[in-house]
């Protein structure tokens, strides 16, 4: 079946190839070492992530879904109907399906930095709601976004931020990225956000640390593009996935660790490594619901609902302007 997807590319937002070399440099030439993640998702990353979710140890996608579903008509009640609703980081936008069928928006637009992932993933969900104007637009989503022209001043916007993605940024920058989203919002727009809370080390260091290797392979597939995309020597398979709790800071670690003494080439450059030095790849920091609270409410949102799983894992939140 053909089906209709808008598709609205923000060049403008995207990195191109010279940047993705760049921010690379930039990062191992540092001391110490570091890597943007969202250069993790590649299609093969962002079907590694896909991975990620279904794995036992990672609770928070099961448990984000738990609140989707068991509150969806509370949800739906506080959405209102008509609503454009606009998803950052769809990804494989599985998801925002129980949000859309309890929440009947008119208009969806899907946000993501992997144009072929996020494609596919509209193209199904075109295929899957008939009654739907489908919306993609490639961008990344740490720059200010705009809507697209077709959608200013139709529903009112509802800006969906699931998985905790919030976590990769760091608390200023994630106040600025409340702030930014807030701005990009009307008079009744709002922003239905999950959150990762604070809990034991052992639950959270698990869910990055899956027996099946899967995050493991998630982390190296940064150094795969180094190689296959940057035209790097680097071989993927002499560093090994290391992520931890760093609890001063709230956050879960990602750190790509080197097995010896090596020397690295990327854009002309050498890189030593050190055995036992890291490449830190990610923070994914973890919030309490009054942390998380008076952030938002620093970026002027006002608070309007707050849902948790059973177990207390993880939290969503809606917001107005
Ligand atoms: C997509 C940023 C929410 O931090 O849990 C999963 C990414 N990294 N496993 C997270 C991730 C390792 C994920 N976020």
């Amino acid at each position: 079946m053909e089906t209709a997807v808008c598709f609205h590319d923000q060049q403008d937002t995207i990195d191109p190839c010279n940047t993705f070399l760049e921010d690379a440099i930039a990062g191992l030439t540092d001391s110490p070492k570091w890597a943007s993640p969202k250069y993790f998702y590649d299609h093969h990353g962002s079907e590694l992530f896909d991975r990620i979710c279904r794995q036992p140890e990672y609770y928070l996608t099961r448990a984000e879904e738990e609140i989707l579903t068991d509150h969806a008509e509370d949800i739906a009640r506080i959405i209102g109907p008509g609503a454009t609703l606009v998803e950052l980081g769809s990804g494989a936008s599985r998801k925002v399906r129980t949000l859309l069928e309890a929440t009947r928006p008119d208009h969806y637009l899907g946000v993501d930095i992997s144009r072929a992932f996020l494609l596919e993933s509209t193209r199904r969900l075109a295929a899957d709601y008939p009654w739907l104007d489908v919306h993609a637009s490639c961008a990344d989503y740490s720059t200010p976004l705009r809507l697209p022209e077709a959608l200013k001043g139709a529903g009112h916007p509802v800006a969906f931020f699931p998985g905790s993605s919030i976590g990769n940024f760091e608390p200023a920058e994630a106040l600025q990225f409340l702030i930014n989203l807030r701005s990009m919002l009307t008079e009744g727009g709002g922003l239905l956000i999950g959150i990762d809370r604070m809990k034991s080390p052992d639950i959270l260091e698990a869910a990055y640390n899956d027996a099946a290797g899967v995050t493991a392979a998630f982390n190296r597939n940064l150094l795969t593009r180094y190689a296959n995309e940057l035209g790097s020597d680097i071989d993927p398979e002499r560093f090994t996935h290391h992520a931890f709790l760093n609890q001063a800071h709230s956050r879960i670690e990602m750190h790509l660790v080197s097995q010896l003494n090596q020397v690295v080439m990327i854009g002309g450059r050498r890189i030593p490594f050190r055995e036992g030095e890291s490449i830190h790849t990610e923070n994914s920091w973890k919030y309490s619901d009054e942390g998380f609270l008076s952030m938002a409410e620093q970026a002027g949102f006002e608070s309007r609902a707050l849902w948790h799983d059973q177990n207390r894992l993880f939290s969503v939140h809606y917001l107005v302007r």
